[in-house]
């Protein structure tokens, strides 16, 4: 059977019905990478495995969600949807919402969101207000006009979103044929590490898989307010998607790294930057620097004595967003490319061979 996005393909365990229209652009079945190179590096006894979301249609985890929420909202006979975003949700709830004929209005934090994010929901027809103010600010607002205007709700806090973002954890299962025994997770609004608990139960009672995962969500240590306990007031970070000081889903979140018996922690910049060049250069794979938080959180686990020696743990990073979001930070990180005259001798002096 041909794929055809998450509401078609698990549909059972989702709030729809045959009379909800189906908006999608066939999000989900994601790859699942085994990363031999990465796990030999980083401890002896670990398989790691990558979920590449940047591998969805808009480039990050979030259409998972969106095409449930956009979708319901058709239903509803909503013309508009409104969100906060640190930019990949208002790619995704752009493009769903074009797809559906509705308007998409977001607000983002100014100067804060990487360019291709930016990009995408202005070429998704978007109406982009940037404030002056933080991702914690934009959502504040955003919740205040939705509750009072017939504009709908995509962050989130829209019940539908983490439905949504469930199917990660279905396709994980489908594809192990068994839940891991860690998966770990970048935290900002704290929204995935939330889908993916329920994803999980979901499929534990239903008796697809006969064990349950320990979550293992990493935040970025200037933006750490589930880990610090109390919100941050000037959340700062390299990691742009992640810098929330004000978790919406922080009280299940942290939920499911209890019930999980997992963790939440934070990871620095340099630690984030250094699995983000991993992961590129080892594995082949590129994600945006969020995204690497989990391979960052996993390595300082493994450094710390986390995982025990002697047996076999299977551990699943969700690699959230695309590399290809945030190609400034990209550049910076990495080798310049070297300017030269258009000279066959100039050309080999350079190569090395
Ligand atoms: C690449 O787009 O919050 O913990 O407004 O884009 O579910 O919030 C993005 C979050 C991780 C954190 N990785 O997920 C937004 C937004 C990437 C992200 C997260 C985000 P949550």
């Amino acid at each position: 059977m041909s794929w055809e996005g998450v509401i078609r393909q698990y549909k059972k365990y989702l709030s729809v019905t045959k009379k909800t229209p189906v908006i999608t652009l066939y999000e989900g079945n994601t790859p699942l990478l085994p990363a031999t190179t990465l796990s030999r590096e980083i401890h002896p006894d670990l398989d790691i495995y990558l979920k590449y979301e940047g591998m969805n249609p808009t480039g990050s985890f979030k259409d998972r969600g969106m095409t449930m929420a956009i979708s319901k909202a058709v239903e509803a006979g909503a013309k508009a949807v409104m969100c906060a975003s640190t930019g990949n949700t208002s790619a995704s709830a752009a493009a769903y919402a074009a797809r559906s004929g509705m308007k998409s209005f977001v607000l983002v934090p100014h100067n804060s969101i990487a360019l291709g994010k930016l990009a995408q929901a202005a070429m998704h027809g978007a109406h982009i207000l940037a404030i002056r103010g933080n991702f914690d600010d934009a959502l504040k607002f955003v919740l205040q006009i939705t509750e009072k205007y017939p504009v709908t709700l995509v962050n989130s806090l829209n019940p539908f979103r983490i439905e949504g973002q469930k199917s990660g954890a279905f396709e994980i299962c489908d594809v192990l044929k068994k839940a891991p025994d860690y998966h770990a997770i970048p935290v900002g609004n704290a929204g995935n590490i939330t889908a993916y608990w329920a994803g999980y139960l979901d499929y534990f009672n239903d008796k697809k898989i006969s064990s349950l995962p320990k979550m293992i969500g990493f935040q970025a240590a200037g933006a750490a307010p589930i880990v610090l306990g109390k919100p941050v007031a000037d959340p700062h970070t390299i990691a742009t998607a992640i810098k929330i000081g004000n978790p919406a889903s922080w009280k299940s979140a942290e939920q499911a790294a209890k019930d999980s018996h997992g963790l939440i922690d934070s990871v620095t910049d340099e630690e984030i930057i250094e699995a983000y060049q991993m992961l590129a250069s080892l594995e082949g794979v590129f994600c945006e620097p969020a995204s690497a938080a989990s391979v960052a959180g996993v390595i300082k686990k493994a450094k710390a004595g986390y995982f025990q020696k002697g047996e076999k743990k299977t551990v699943v990073c969700i690699l959230t967003g695309h590399g290809l979001k945030d190609p400034e930070r990209a550049i910076d990180v990495s080798a310049k490319p070297i300017v030269i005259d258009a000279n066959l001798e100039a050309i080999i002096s350079q190569l090395g061979l």
